[in-house]
């Protein structure tokens, strides 16, 4: 079966929620990260970085949640055919997991830098209620999972100048699966 690694509180949340919103079967692995378990040599052997998330799927072992999204997404059949639509998606993936959460480290004007990239998201949600148009798909659980931790976690940025986000977020919070995986977080 699928094994998911996680911590407590970790970023294997965000591929948990996908899971769950594919209806996939797995198990999650929760290692105790206080005492070290994810840089002990069994768990290197699945990701030398020695950091969660991580999924084997038979011989298959892939990290980094992005990657492992995508992976997800093709083999449950939820990819596009073509390559620009394949493009689309490692394009959003890669923003969430890259630009946006760089975005979110700590910085005196985090708010002011944030601006630049939530704009345009805020632009795009105002014209249709996922980031690819009417369906939800996989770039919502890249990119809803790094927009959710902001209310959680980074309060001095404002979304309140983006009601187009904060309505998604509402949508996404709506989702069973996300309630499972990510509201457990906060
Ligand atoms: N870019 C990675 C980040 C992974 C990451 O930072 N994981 C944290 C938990 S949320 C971790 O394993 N921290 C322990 C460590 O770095 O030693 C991803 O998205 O998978």
């Amino acid at each position: 079966m699928l094994k998911l690694y996680g911590g407590a509180r970790s970023r294997a949340s965000i591929v948990q929620w996908y899971l769950e919103e594919i209806g996939a079967e797995y198990e999650f692995v929760q290692l105790n990260m206080q005492s070290g378990e994810h840089k002990l040599s069994s768990y290197l052997a699945i990701n030398p970085m020695g950091q969660v998330p991580a999924i084997t799927d038979g011989d298959v072992k892939v990290w980094e949640s992005g990657a492992i999204l995508i992976y997800l997404a093709e083999k449950f059949g939820k990819m596009p055919d073509s390559l620009a639509g394949k493009a689309e998606i490692y394009q959003w993936i890669l923003f969430a997991n890259s630009s946006l959460s760089m975005g979110l480290t700590p910085s005196d004007n985090r708010n002011e830098t944030m601006k630049r990239y939530l704009q345009p998201v805020n632009e795009i949600l105002a014209q249709q209620p996922f980031m690819l148009g009417e369906a939800f798909s996989v770039v919502d659980v890249a990119l809803g999972s790094i927009l959710a931790y902001i209310p959680m976690m980074f309060q001095d940025v404002d979304l309140s100048a983006y009601p187009h986000i904060q309505s998604y977020l509402q949508r996404l919070g709506d989702r069973p699966a996300f309630q499972k995986a990510i509201m457990k977080r906060s």
